[in-house]
C-alpha cells in the first residue's frame, strides 16, 4: 500500500486549477484487475508467442484459428475481470474538473464498465467482432465447429474489432485524442510503456502545448524524461490516493 506515498503539491495544484485534464491509459491500469499487460510474459500455451507478432493481419491470414483462439482466451480473462480502484478513481476525477478526456489504448472495456463516459478507444474493443473482408460488425453468429466463424453478411472470416499493428487507428478517435492532447493543460500518462505509436506521441503533443505532464507507472518508460512529475507505483494504489488528496 502506498498510503505514505507523497503526492507532490505541484500535482494537486495543477489538477486542482486545471481547465482541461486529458488522460492516456495503457494495459497497466488493468493489471490490478487481473488482466495481463500487453507485453508481460503470457502464460500457459500462449507463453511461446509474442503478442506483437500475433496482433497483426499477417498472423491472422497465416493462421486465423490461432489468432482467433488467442483473442477468445483474452476475452475469457476480461470477462472474469472487474474494474479496479484505478478505473474508479478516473470516474471520480472526471467529476472534479471542468473538462476531462479519457483516451485508452486498452481493448478490455474496463473503463466503460467502471462508469467512465465518452472513452476514446484508440485500439478498439476485444469484446466486439467484425469480419475481415468488409468490417461488418457482427454481434452473434451461428454455432459452427469452423474457427474463426464466418460473417453471415459476406462469408469472410470474423476477427476481433481491435486495431492490429500495421492497421490505421479509427480516424475519429485519433483526431479527438490529438485535439485533447493539444488543448489540455494537464496530461496524465497512466500504465503504458509509451512504445506504441501514434498513442505514444499524444503526451508529447501535450507538452509541446505547455501542458503539465504527470506519469504514473511502476517502471520508467521512454516518456519519463519528459514528465514534470513521475509517480512511481501501481495505478490502483496511487490514483485513489490522488483523488483523496484532491477531494479534501
Ligand atoms: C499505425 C490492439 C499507420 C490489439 C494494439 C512510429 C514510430 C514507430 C513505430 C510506428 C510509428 N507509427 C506506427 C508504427 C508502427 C506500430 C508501432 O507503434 N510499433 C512500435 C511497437 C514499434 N504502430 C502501429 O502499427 C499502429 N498503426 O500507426 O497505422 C502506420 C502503420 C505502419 C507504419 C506506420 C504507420 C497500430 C498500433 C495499435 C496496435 N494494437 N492493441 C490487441 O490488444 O491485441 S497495441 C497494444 O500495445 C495494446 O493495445 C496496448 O494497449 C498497447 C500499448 O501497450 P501498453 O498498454 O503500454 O502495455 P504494455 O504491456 O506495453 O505496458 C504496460 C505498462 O504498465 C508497463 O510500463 C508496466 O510497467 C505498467 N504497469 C504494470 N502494472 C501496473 C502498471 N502501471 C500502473 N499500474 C500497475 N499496476
Amino acid at each position: 500500500m502506498v498510503d505514505n506515498f507523497d503526492i507532490p503539491d505541484s500535482v494537486l495544484q495543477k489538477i486542482g486549477t486545471a481547465r482541461h485534464v486529458a488522460v492516456l491509459t495503457g494495459a497497466g491500469i488493468s493489471a490490478e484487475s487481473g488482466v495481463p499487460t500487453f507485453r508481460e510474459a503470457q502464460t500457459g500455451l500462449w507463453a511461446k508467442y509474442d503478442p506483437q507478432e500475433l496482433a497483426t493481419p499477417e498472423a491472422f491470414q497465416r493462421n486465423p484459428r490461432l489468432v482467433w483462439e488467442w483473442y477468445a482466451w483474452r476475452r475469457e480473462l476480461v470477462n472474469k475481470a472487474a474494474p479496479n480502484a484505478g478505473h474508479q478513481a478516473l470516474v471520480a476525477l472526471a467529476k472534479l474538473v471542468p473538462q476531462f478526456t479519457l483516451i485508452t489504448q486498452n481493448v478490455d472495456g474496463l473503463h466503460q464498465r467502471a462508469g467512465s463516459q465518452n472513452v476514446i478507444c484508440l485500439h478498439g474493443n476485444i469484446m466486439e467482432t467484425k469480419c475481415f473482408a468488409l468490417g461488418h460488425r457482427i454481434t452473434d453468429w451461428p454455432e459452427s465447429d469452423e474457427l474463426p466463424p464466418r460473417c453471415p453478411e459476406c462469408g469472410s472470416l470474423l476477427r476481433p474489432n481491435v486495431v492490429w499493428f500495421g492497421e490505421n487507428l479509427p480516424a475519429d478517435a485519433l483526431e479527438t485524442a490529438v485535439h485533447a492532447a493539444r488543448s489540455c493543460d494537464v496530461f496524465l500518462s497512466i500504465g503504458t510503456s509509451a512504445l506504441v505509436h501514434p498513442a505514444a506521441s499524444l503526451p508529447l503533443l501535450a507538452i509541446e502545448n505547455s501542458a503539465f505532464l504527470i506519469e504514473i507507472n511502476p517502471q520508467p518508460t521512454p516518456l519519463s524524461r519528459w514528465a514534470d512529475v513521475t509517480l512511481s507505483g501501481a495505478a490502483g494504489e496511487i490514483l485513489p490516493l490522488l483523488l483523496a488528496r484532491l477531494q479534501k
